[in-house]
C-alpha cells in the first residue's frame, strides 16, 4: 500500500504519473476486497469505478468542484482518496463512516445520496446555485446506466439541456443495474458501446444518399468533407445530443490515461456534456466479475472462494423475501391473472423463482418506482392482479401514483413492501420506517403486516382476493421458522388475534415485532404484571372492536411497531380510541422516534430505540406506575 499511504487528500493525486495512478488503482482494489470481505457492502460497483474515481480527483479540484455520486454505493474509492483511508475499516459499522456520501462526514461529499437517479437534478441545482452566488467551480454528476433508466434522471437531463450551461455528467456504463440492466435505453447504450449504432447509421445514410442520383453523390462528398457536420448529424450519442448535451465517448473506464485526457478536455467545455465511460462491474476480482449481481451488495465473504462466511449463513430459515416470492409463485400457478412487477430489484425482493416460472407475467421496469405503480394500475384496469414487490424506502417515490392512479380508482394492485423497518448497515436512506405513515391515510387501501412467514403467505392471499388496493409490509431478515401451513388460506374479516390474556396492560403490536411483544409479556409476568398481547395484523381496516374492547376494560395500552411512531400504527390506535371516546387510557407508543436513524446492525439499532422485548416491557412498567 506504498502509494495509497501517501494519498491523504485529492491534491496528493495531482502529483502522480499515469503509471503511478494505475498502480494506485490496484492497491485500492486490494483494500476494497479485503475490507468488504469483512464488513460487507457494495463491492462490484466500487471495483468497477476505481480508475474513474482516481481520474476525476486527478483532474478536478474537490471540494471546490463538486462530484455527486448517484446512489452513492460506488463512493468507497472517493472516500478512501478524500481523507478517510484510515477510517475505511469502520465503513457501514455503527459509529463508523457511512456506506454512502454524507455531507456531514466530509467536505468532499457534495450531496447525500442513497436513492437512485438524483445526481443530475442535484448537480444542476448546485451549478445554478454556484452561478447565482458567483462561486467558482464545476459540478460533475456520476451516474450509472441502471440509475439512468429512471425518469428523474431524464427530467434532470431535459432541464440541463434547456438551460444549456456548463454541467458534466459522467455516465458510468457497466451494462448492469443490480441484475443485468433492462430497457430500450440499455440496448441503446450497448449499441453505442459496440459502435454498431454509429456504423449502421453511417452505412444506411451512405446508402440513402447514394440512392439519390447526382444530388446524392454530391451530398455524400459534401458530407465526407464536412466530417464534423456529418458527425454532428449522425454521431453516436444522438439521444443525448438531442437533449442538449455534447456526447463524448465511449471511453475505456479502466484506462487512466484515456480518462484523464478526456476529463481535461471536457473541463474546458462551457456547455452540458455527457461523458460515456465503459466499465466492468467487479473489475479485478474474479468472483465479482463472474457474478456481479451477487457482489453488488454482499455480506462478509471468503476472499479465496468468494463464498459467504459461515456465520453469515448460520441461520437456516429462508429470508422473508424468499417466502414471499415462493408464495407468490405458488399462488400464480393457480391464477393466471397474477403478474409481478419489480423496479430493478428482482433478487432483492425474492422474485427470481417467479421470473423463471412465469417469464411472460414478470416485469422488471428498471429503477422506476413511480412508473411501476402506474403500470400496475394499468394492468389492474385490464383485469390483471399485479403485485408490485418493492422496498419500503423506494416506494416513497410513488406516493402520488399510489393515490392518484391506484387508490382513487380502487384498482386491485398489491404492494408487497420488503425491508419495511430498520434495514441496518445501509442507514437512513434505506430504513423503511415511513410506509405505515405514508399509506394509512389513503382511502380504499387495505394495509397489513404479518407477524411471521405463515401470516405473510396468508396476507398475500388475502390481498389477492381483495377487490381493491392493498399493501403488506414486512421487515428485512430471516423467517422465524414455524411449521408452514399446508395451504395458503386468507385471513377472514380483517381480524386481529389475541395471543395472551392478562388484566394489567394491553400490548398491541403489528408485524414482526409481535414476537418481541410476546417476549415482553414474559418479562412482565416475571415481575408480577399480566399483559394481554394483541397481534393487530391490520392497520386498515383496523379490528377496532377487539382492540378498543380490551383497552376500555384494562385502561392501559402499549402499541408496538417498526415504523415512525408519528403517523404510524400507534397513532392509528390513538385516533381510534379518541374517536370512540375512550379517554381514560394510559398510553405508550413504541416505534421509531422523530429523527433519522443512523447505520448499524439492525438488532443493535432496534435495541437502542427500545423496539425490543425489554424496551416494550419497560414502557409497560412505566405506564403502570
Ligand atoms: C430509487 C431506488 N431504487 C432502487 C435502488 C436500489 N439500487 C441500488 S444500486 C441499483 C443499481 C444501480 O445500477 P447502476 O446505476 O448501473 O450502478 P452500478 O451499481 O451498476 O455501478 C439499484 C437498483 C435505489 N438505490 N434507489
Amino acid at each position: 500500500m506504498a502509494l495509497l499511504e501517501s494519498i491523504n487528500c485529492p491534491d496528493d493525486l495531482k502529483k502522480l504519473t499515469i503509471a503511478e495512478m494505475e498502480a494506485l488503482a490496484e492497491e485500492i482494489r486490494d483494500l476494497l476486497i479485503e475490507r468488504v470481505s469483512i464488513n460487507g457492502g457494495h463491492l462490484a460497483s466500487n471495483l468497477g469505478s476505481v480508475e474513474l474515481t482516481i481520474a476525476l480527483h486527478h483532474v478536478f479540484d474537490s471540494p471546490r468542484d463538486r462530484i455527486i455520486w448517484d446512489v452513492g454505493h460506488q463512493a468507497y474509492v472517493h472516500k478512501i482518496l478524500t481523507g478517510r483511508r484510515d477510517l475505511f475499516h469502520t465503513i457501514r459499522r455503527e459509529g463508523g463512516i457511512s456506506g454512502f456520501p454524507k455531507r456531514s462526514e466530509s467536505v468532499h461529499d457534495a450531496f447525500d445520496t442513497g436513492h437512485s437517479s438524483t445526481s443530475i437534478s442535484a448537480a444542476l441545482g448546485m451549478a445554478e446555485g454556484k452561478r447565482n452566488a458567483g462561486a467558482a467551480g464545476d459540478v460533475i454528476a456520476v451516474i450509472g446506466d441502471g440509475a439512468m433508466t429512471s425518469g428523474l434522471a431524464f427530467e434532470g437531463l431535459n432541464h440541463a439541456g434547456h438551460l444549456g450551461r456548463k454541467l458534466i455528467v459522467i455516465l458510468n456504463d457497466n451494462d448492469m443495474s443490480i441484475s443485468p440492466n433492462v430497457g430500450a435505453l440499455s440496448g441503446y447504450l450497448h449499441r453505442l458501446m459496440t459502435g454498431v449504432f454509429y456504423n449502421r447509421v453511417k452505412k444506411e445514410t451512405k446508402q440513402i444518399l447514394e440512392g439519390i442520383p447526382r444530388v446524392g453523390e454530391s451530398m455524400l462528398k459534401m458530407a465526407r468533407r464536412a466530417e464534423d457536420t456529418f458527425k454532428g448529424l449522425f454521431a453516436p450519442g444522438m439521444l443525448f445530443e438531442e437533449l442538449g448535451f455534447e456526447y463524448v465517448g465511449p471511453v475505456d473506464g479502466h484506462r487512466v490515461e484515456a480518462l484523464v485526457e478526456t476529463l481535461h478536455k471536457v473541463r474546458e467545455f462551457d456547455w452540458p456534456t455527457l461523458v460515456h465511460v465503459i466499465t466492468k462491474k467487479g473489475k479485478g476480482y474474479e468472483p465479482a466479475e463472474k457474478n456481479p449481481s451477487r457482489f453488488h451488495g454482499i455480506g462478509p465473504f471468503d476472499i479465496e472462494t468468494g463464498e459467504p462466511q459461515a456465520s453469515a449463513s448460520a441461520v437456516t430459515t429462508p429470508a422473508l423475501s424468499k417466502v414471499f416470492g415462493d408464495a407468490l409463485t405458488a399462488l400464480a400457478a393457480q391464477d393466471a391473472r397474477i403478474v409481478a412487477v419489480t423496479a430493478a430489484m428482482t433478487a432483492g425482493t425474492g422474485l427470481e423463482s417467479f421470473a423463471k416460472a412465469f417469464p411472460r407475467r414478470f416485469y422488471d421496469v428498471g429503477i422506476a418506482e413511480p412508473h411501476a405503480a402506474t403500470f400496475a394500475a394499468g394492468l389492474a384496469a385490464e383485469g390483471m392482479r399485479p403485485v408490485v414487490a418493492v422496498y419500503s424506502t423506494f416506494l416513497q417515490r410513488s406516493y402520488d401514483e399510489i393515490i392518484h392512479d391506484v387508490c382513487l380508482q380502487n384498482l386491485p394492485v398489491v404492494f408487497a413492501l420488503d425491508r419495511a423497518g430498520i434495514v441496518g448497515e445501509d442507514g437512513p436512506t434505506h430504513h423503511g420506517v415511513f410506509d405505515l405513515s405514508y399509506l394509512r391515510h389513503i382511502p380504499n387501501l387495505m394495509l397489513m403486516a404479518p407477524r411471521d412467514e405463515n401470516e405473510l403467505r396468508r396476507m398475500l392471499k388475502t390481498a389477492l382476493d381483495h377487490i381493491g388496493p392493498s399493501a403488506i409490509r414486512f421487515p428485512r431478515g430471516k423467517a422465524l421458522g414455524p411449521v408452514a401451513d399446508a395451504a395458503i388460506e386468507p385471513i377472514p374479516g380483517a381480524r386481529a388475534e389475541v395471543l395472551r390474556e392478562g388484566g394489567d396492560v394491553v400490548i398491541c403490536a403489528l408485524g414482526a415485532v409481535v414476537k418481541d411483544a410476546v417476549a415482553a409479556a414474559g418479562i412482565l409476568h416475571g415481575n408480577g404484571v399480566e399483559a394481554t398481547v394483541i397481534n393487530a395484523r391490520f392497520v386498515k381496516p383496523m379490528d377496532e372492536e377487539l382492540i378498543s374492547g380490551y383497552v376500555s376494560r384494562i385502561g392501559r395500552i402499549v402499541t408496538v411497531e417498526e415504523n415512525a411512531a408519528q403517523g404510524g400504527f400507534g397513532s392509528a390506535v390513538a385516533e381510534m380510541l379518541i374517536r370512540r371516546n375512550i379517554f381514560n387510557t394510559k398510553t405508550a407508543m413504541v416505534g421509531i422516534p422523530d429523527r433519522f436513524i443512523e447505520h448499524g446492525s439492525r438488532r443493535s439499532l432496534l435495541d437502542k430505540l427500545g423496539v425490543s422485548a425489554s424496551g416494550i416491557a419497560a414502557e409497560a412498567e412505566r405506564i403502570l406506575m
